[in-house]
């Protein structure tokens, strides 16, 4: 059975087991009472949170730190790559406001006070103003940055001890070396730590339902279903895209469609690329000097639904904790969730690890993650799939602008 399939049981059987185990405890079922189970599950649980909470810091310090690394050389970038780049960031800053707009507008988690789940520590939360977001954006001392959990001064750190690396060129090599080795530990970590979330998801299951029945089940379906219509607006925004730049869409939407077939299937685009490359060359006329380029580039750091996600998430998060973001802490959620999707693993659950490092950047606290590890694999499918078509198309419109669009080939109909 595969993890996502597991994950989804130890859902189903969370929820079942938390209201068998709370009616028998309102029927006064001494022995039920007497085993304390929903106690021990909530410790279960709590040590689940603990151990996505461990893993944040070192993920969003060496995927950003391997990110800037593993570009051999900044100036190869040139002309393609910052054209590539600005298109890159316009579709993925439009897609986290699509996000909040939509988590504001819906209300996903208004009504849903969850204080055993998500802590008092939410009582605590000040208001930032712009000035000190951008004042303490810097980290003065980037050791304590990482013990106290600043995701946004790590990721400060993290971008220009990085840069810096790449410059000194051959005197950072054993560094580069040392950094990619343990970034592979800490995907590892994540990896591991993934593989016991049915355990994790069950006992948080059990223990929310137990505690507040089944509407915060319902809460989660108008979550669920609130990311699945701002991704369809953003496939639709990827239409109106091409309409911009003159371009027709159908053939690009047709001709598409087998590529995503497999990001849905595999929930990655690190293992679409492959597939989008040849299909983009061989059926689309987008040249190999492109696609070899921005593509990949496309893959890694261009993640536009899962910008989309981590925007609605913290939105979702903030009104079950009953806090008020103002217009300053939107703005560092923007920032947080574009660095997010660019620091964001093109594999499977790539998404979801970086929804810690947004929480964090506006005070939120992370306890209630596990409450969507459950319904995270479904909208991974549709997040990569909407991912890979982004980066498809916005290679296609860098190829057009560069001029070595074969049109023949992409208006050829496919047989
Ligand atoms: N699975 C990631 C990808 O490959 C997307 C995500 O996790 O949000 O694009």
């Amino acid at each position: 059975m595969k993890l996502w399939q597991k994950v989804i049981l130890g859902m189903i059987f969370g929820l079942i087991t938390g209201y068998f185990i709370k009616q028998q405890e309102l029927l006064g079922n001494t022995f039920i009472i007497s085993l304390g189970i929903l106690d021990k599950l909530q410790i279960v649980g709590s040590m689940y949170t603990s151990m996505l909470k461990m893993i944040v810091i070192p993920i969003i310090f060496f995927s950003i730190l391997y990110g800037i690394t593993s570009v051999e050389d900044i100036s190869s970038f040139g002309r393609l790559g910052s054209r590539a780049l600005i298109l890159y960031t316009i579709s993925t800053v439009f897609a986290v406001c699509l996000g909040i707009g939509f988590g504001i507008l819906f209300e996903p988690g208004v009504g849903v006070h969850l204080p055993s789940l998500i802590g008092e520590s939410v009582k605590k939360i000040e208001h930032q103003t712009l000035t000190n977001i951008i004042v303490n954006i810097i980290p003065s001392n980037p050791v304590q940055a990482m013990a106290n959990g600043n995701t946004l001064q790590v990721v400060v750190f993290a971008f220009f001890f990085g840069v810096s690396l790449v410059m000194i060129g051959e005197k950072g090599y054993v560094a580069r070396n040392t950094i990619s080795s343990c970034a592979h530990a800490v995907f590892k970590m994540v990896e591991l730590v993934i593989k016991i979330t049915p355990y994790g998801v069950f006992a948080i299951m059990s223990h929310i339902v137990s505690e507040y029945g089944f509407k915060v089940i319902f809460s989660l379906g108008k979550f669920v279903l609130i990311v699945l219509v701002a991704m369809l607006v953003q496939y639709i925004a990827f239409w109106v895209m091409f309409l911009f730049f003159r371009i027709d869409p159908r053939p690009f939407f047709r001709k598409i469609i087998p590529t995503q077939a497999l990001a849905f299937a595999t929930s990655s685009s690190k293992a679409t690329l492959s597939t989008a490359l040849s299909e983009m060359q061989k059926k689309m006329g987008v040249s190999k000097k492109v696609s070899s380029f921005v593509l990949p580039l496309g893959a890694s750091t261009n993640m536009s639904a899962t910008a989309i996600y981590l925007g609605i998430t913290t939105v979702f998060f903030s009104q079950i904790s009953g806090v008020d973001l103002n217009y300053s802490q939107y703005g560092v959620i923007i920032f947080a969730s574009t660095i997010g999707s660019i620091g964001a693993a093109g594999f499977p659950g790539g998404g979801i690890v970086m929804i810690g490092m947004v929480l964090s950047s506006v005070n939120l606290p992370l306890d209630g993650i596990p409450l969507i590890m459950g319904v995270d694999r479904i909208l991974d499918m549709v997040r990569t799939t909407i991912n890979i078509t982004g980066d498809c198309a916005i290679t296609l419109i860098v190829d057009k602008i560069e001029g070595s669009l074969d049109y023949k080939k992409y208006n050829e109909k496919i047989l």
